[in-house]
């Protein structure tokens, strides 16, 4: 006996070892794990408690998940599951729960038959975030009663106790993010916010909800119409082609797979696709079956019921696509995953498996919906036509272009060195501003564009329109990579594109116009990261000879606190700047562009879905919510995270 609870403890002690061993490892690296310690990475490890839960929710055990924010900086993550296992590990000789918060990947020691986010971005596992955390307490409510534990950076400081008796299921999840690994520590509600709600949506029925105790803001996400809730929200207000949200749903041994598809008046495409509920950015097998399943579906209806004028006629996948919202969801046993940020699906075996699924449904759908499938088709052939326009509208630019000799734009004033990668070019709204920039500036690395009133919305042109507008064919022609199809980011001369407009509305709508152009047209210049936002003056204050900027309210009250001293009468002179043009060159320089005291924003995508949407919503045809995101937006320039 005594030797057998001998040998215990050195096993034990070994396997504590082996513990610190691996959480070193994510303190040490932490980036490996979860991309990296900035804002993203400090809300990845939310991600990673929820995506727990939601496992729990997928098996069909749990129905409500709480997400809060709490005054102390730390965020807790409740649900009704079945409670982390909490028996002692035969092998490990430790609570199951212990081992979920100390072992790297310890996920699959529990449960194997289970669909699991695994690979991607997600699904390093829990503790991961346990050795991240300057503290995390997990508390599990299971076979009657409740049960605790706390660790510190990963290190258990107690043994797993019981609290007390209590009914039901569920684990709650409290942890603080540590600031000896992360840069940023605050959470942002919108960013998690636009993640539980795609999170709820993929998972039809199941309650999210996610509170902030630092200011009372609560949201909840719950859909019952699962896909297509998400595929109505994603629409948004644009005219529907067809009532009903096309839905199917089906189970092959290589996937489970779900799809929600409805077309609108719109020319663009908006699919989306997940694997195990991550975000397939980069496509794959999933979406490659889908694509090829959907165009000879509607080809094949089209020609059987003779909607084709020619017989040889046939629509492309891109003209079966316009207006299309689409949102492919598969569950997969093993998923694999590929590509540069790892969000490619690469199972093969996915493809047919979803192909298969769609070319039936899909000509089932549209048997018995011929009204909704004329409108399809018709639509598509149009969306054909365009293009052929399209095509003949980039002939005749480029035949222009070469009769030019390839020129750059008149207006723009070119910077003299030719190293893309140190070169700058600041978009400038207005004539007076540009000129105004163009003196102020370093001509060595920075050019100067300025733009006429207001850019063509692309959101509601077609490609054909796009090109023939003057300010946009300046634009493309200076930063040089051309295009849509034609799209070659290798070619760009500049690699800081900066958009600079007043701090008013218009300059905020001209923004979001040039913001939704690149985003549409030129995206990986917005995912390399070389699109950014500059930051000019609200204020000049002046005290004496003395000058100073305020970026926003509260610069300027801290600075009328500082000069007053509590007194009465602070003789400073406050001027508020309406526009770029009210700065001289020498303090347009000095506020705006002096890489030694300027700010720029660098443009990010957090939350694809919902930038496209966030698009649709400013550019489309509604005019409310347009006016809601520039008055929430403008003045928070920092959370032009678009
Ligand atoms: C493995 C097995 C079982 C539950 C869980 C994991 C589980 C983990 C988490 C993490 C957060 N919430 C969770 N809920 C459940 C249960 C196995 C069984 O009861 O048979």
């Amino acid at each position: 006996m005594a030797k057998k609870s001998q040998k215990k403890q050195s096993e034990y002690t070994a396997g504590q070892i082996t513990v610190l061993k691996g959480l070193d490892a994510v303190r040490k690296r932490p980036g490996m794990y979860i991309g990296s310690t900035s804002a993203r990475g400090l809300h990845h490890l939310v991600y990673e408690v929820v995506d727990n839960s939601i496992d729990e929710a997928m098996a069909g055990f749990c129905t409500e998940v709480q997400v809060s924010l709490m005054k102390d900086g730390s965020v807790r993550v409740i649900d009704d599951g079945r409670g982390i296992p909490v028996d002692v590990h035969p092998e490990e000789g430790v609570p199951g729960v212990e081992l979920a918060m100390t072992t790297l990947h310890a996920g699959g020691k529990f449960d194997k038959d289970s669909y699991k986010v695994s690979g991607g971005l997600h699904g390093v596992g829990v503790s991961v975030v346990n050795a991240l955390a300057e503290w995390l307490e997990v508390e599990v409510v299971r076979g009657g009663k409740r049960y605790h534990q706390r660790f510190e950076r990963g290190v258990k400081k107690k043994d797993l106790e019981v609290m007390g008796k209590e009914k039901g299921s569920g684990t709650q999840v409290v942890f603080h993010p540590d600031p000896e690994i992360f840069t940023e520590l605050i959470f942002q509600f919108d960013i998690l916010n636009d993640r539980l709600r795609e999170l709820a949506f993929l998972n039809r029925g199941l309650k999210i909800v996610l509170s902030d105790e630092r200011d009372g803001l609560e949201e909840v996400h719950q859909y019952e119409g699962g896909l297509s809730s998400f595929v109505e929200y994603v629409r948004g207000k644009r005219k529907a082609l067809h009532e009903e949200v096309i839905y199917f749903g089906a189970s092959k041994k290589e996937a489970d797979v779900e799809v929600a598809l409805q077309y609108n008046e719109g020319f663009r495409e908006q699919t989306s696709t997940f694997v195990n509920n991550i975000n397939t950015h980069e496509g794959g097998a999933h979406l490659t079956g889908f694509k090829s399943a959907l165009t000879r579906t509607i080809n094949d209806y089209a020609r059987k019921n003779k909607l084709f004028k020619k017989s040889d006629e046939s629509l492309s996948g891109d003209d079966v696509r316009e207006g299309l919202t689409c949102i492919l969801s598969v569950k997969v046993m093993e998923p694999q995953f590929e590509g540069q940020t790892k969000t490619k699906l690469g199972n093969s075996e996915v493809r047919g498996a979803v192909e298969a699924i769609v070319n039936e449904n899909l000509a089932v759908f549209l048997e018995e919906n011929p009204k909704a499938a004329k409108a399809v088709i018709e639509k598509s052939l149009s969306a054909k036509w365009a293009r052929e326009a399209a095509r003949k509208a980039r002939d005749l630019a480029r035949k222009k272009s070469a009769l030019e000799g390839g020129v750059l734009p008149g207006k723009l004033a070119d910077c003299s060195i030719s190293d893309p990668s140190l070169s700058e070019i600041y978009l400038v709204e207005g004539d007076s501003a540009g000129g105004s920039a163009k003196q102020g500036r370093d001509r060595s690395f920075q050019a100067i564009l300025p733009l006429k009133g207001k850019i063509l919305n692309v959101e509601k042109a077609r490609t054909d329109k796009i090109l023939s507008n003057d300010e946009i064919g300046a634009m493309i022609t200076a930063i040089g990579c051309g295009i849509g199809e034609e799209f070659d980011i290798d070619k760009a001369r500049y690699h800081k594109i900066i958009i600079m407009t007043d701090a008013d509305v218009d300059g905020a709508h001209i923004r979001t116009l040039l913001l939704t152009f690149f985003y549409r047209e030129m995206e990986s210049l917005i995912t390399q990261g070389y699109v950014y936002i500059a930051n000019p003056p609200l204020y000049q204050l002046k005290k004496g000879k003395k000058e100073y900027y305020a970026y926003s309210e509260e610069e300027r009250e801290e600075y009328i606190d500082r000069f007053s001293n509590g007194k009465e009468g602070t003789g400073v002179q406050v001027q508020r700047y309406k526009g770029l043009g009210e700065m001289n060159p020498s303090q347009l320089w000095k506020t705006t562009m002096d890489p030694d005291s300027r700010t720029i924003h660098q443009v990010t995508v957090e939350n694809s879905t919902t930038a496209e949407k966030t698009f649709r919503d400013l550019m489309g045809d509604e005019v409310q919510p347009r006016k809601d995101f520039i008055t929430k937006h403008a003045k928070y320039v920092k959370n032009l995270d678009v």
